[in-house]
């Protein structure tokens, strides 16, 4: 209940971070979510992705729409920047802040409903403009919020509580890769091994980063006949590679097989160690990671992982030539130049 205060002490022993935080600087209000709700899981590997990679909770900034999805950012992250928008409009209320302010890192926060059916002009054209952000879509295949219903994101004869779905899905994930985004992935809210690295890896990517989480309704689409059900991906999750990140700080510790481990340095210097669990599976082969997905999709498999990465990729800002000071750091006079710059402005166009 969100009038229960957290109780602020804790154990003198508690772990701390390279910026001396505990896991609670990190935490947000009490969940009022459903207990057992994939969202929460979520909730919990993002608290733990910004532990790990210490980062100053006042540097974020959380964004999301509308949905038992979008309501979740209170859950962590508790002093980080926050700003609930309306259904399906997060990614351009994200896209704004990030004009005017690249200094802070995005967690754009969705649900199915809100990023593949109201919302999926508005993911389209975020991802496909390299926003540099985290798109979290946690994905439960209904509108949990508003009673179950079927989303855009349910597979074709999958089975809710109370209907068969008839429409073909809509795979985020898919197209996410046709949209250009520079970094692809999908995990399960209960695989929280394969969650948090991919997490650390997004955040420290620059550029579209789009992250699929199976997240399971357990008030909703919880049975076994659904195809976003714990049991169901439980059984059919197959993970194409495993992943680890290393911050700069870090020593690199080689503990695989010579030969299995490929790694990726980003731009910030952090380096993901790629362990291929599926011998033949490119992550940086785009057409190659779409014919993929939707072969193992016919073949019931739910394909999890890092699918793609370009770590060379631009981001919006780079391809617009922006200022690299944020707007509201700027004095009145870069901000209105005057009409002598701007003639010369109208000059350059002539
Ligand atoms: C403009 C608008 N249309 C419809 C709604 C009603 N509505 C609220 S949440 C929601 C769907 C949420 O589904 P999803 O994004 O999958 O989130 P979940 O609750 O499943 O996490 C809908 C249709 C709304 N709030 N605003
Ligand atoms: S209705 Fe579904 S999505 Fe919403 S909190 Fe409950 S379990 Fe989670
Ligand atoms: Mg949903």
């Amino acid at each position: 209940m969100t009038f229960i205060a957290k109780p602020k002490f804790h154990h003198r022993g508690i772990k701390t971070n390279a910026l001396g935080f505990t896991h609670r600087d990190y935490e947000g209000r009490i969940s009022t979510l459903c207990a057992g709700c994939g969202h929460d899981s979520i909730s919990s590997a993002l608290i733990e992705a910004c532990f790990e990679l210490s980062i100053e909770p006042h540097r974020v900034a959380k964004l999301s729409g509308i949905g038992c999805s979008s309501k979740t950012p209170d859950y962590f992250l508790g002093q980080s920047h926050g700003f609930n928008s309306v259904h399906g409009r997060m990614p351009s209320v994200l896209t704004g802040a990030n004009l005017a302010n690249r200094e802070l890192i995005y967690l754009g926060v969705s649900g199915d409903g809100d990023s593949a059916s109201i919302g999926l002009g508005q993911f389209a054209h975020c991802v496909r403009r390299g926003v540099n952000m985290v798109y979290i879509c946690e994905n439960n295949g209904v509108y949990g919020l508003t009673k179950g219903q079927f989303s855009a994101t349910a597979d074709k004869g999958s089975k809710s509580k109370t209907a068969v779905n008839s429409d073909s899905p809509i795979d985020l994930v898919s197209l996410a890769l046709v949209l250009g985004a520079s970094f692809v992935a999908r995990s399960f809210s209960g695989d929280k091994k394969q969650l948090v690295p991919l997490l650390e890896a997004a955040i420290a990517h620059r550029g579209s980063a789009v992250l699929d989480v199976i997240s399971p309704c357990v008030q909703f689409n919880n049975n076994p006949e659904s195809t976003k059900s714990y049991d169901f991906v439980r059984e059919h999750n197959e993970a194409v590679n495993r992943i680890d990140m290393i911050v700069p700080r870090e020593e690199i510790k080689v503990d695989f097989e010579p030969g299995t481990v490929e790694s990726v340095t980003q731009h910030d210097g952090s380096v993901i160690r790629l362990a291929k669990l599926h011998p033949d599976y490119d992550p940086h082969n785009r057409a190659a990671a779409m014919a993929y997905l939707q072969e193992r999709h016919a073949a019931g498999e739910v394909v999890t992982g890092l699918l793609y990465l370009d770590p060379e990729a631009a981001d919006l800002h780079a391809n617009l030539n922006t200022v690299e000071t944020p707007l509201n750091k700027l004095g009145v006079a870069e901000l209105c130049p005057g009409s002598k710059a701007l003639d010369a402005v109208n000059a350059s166009y002539r």
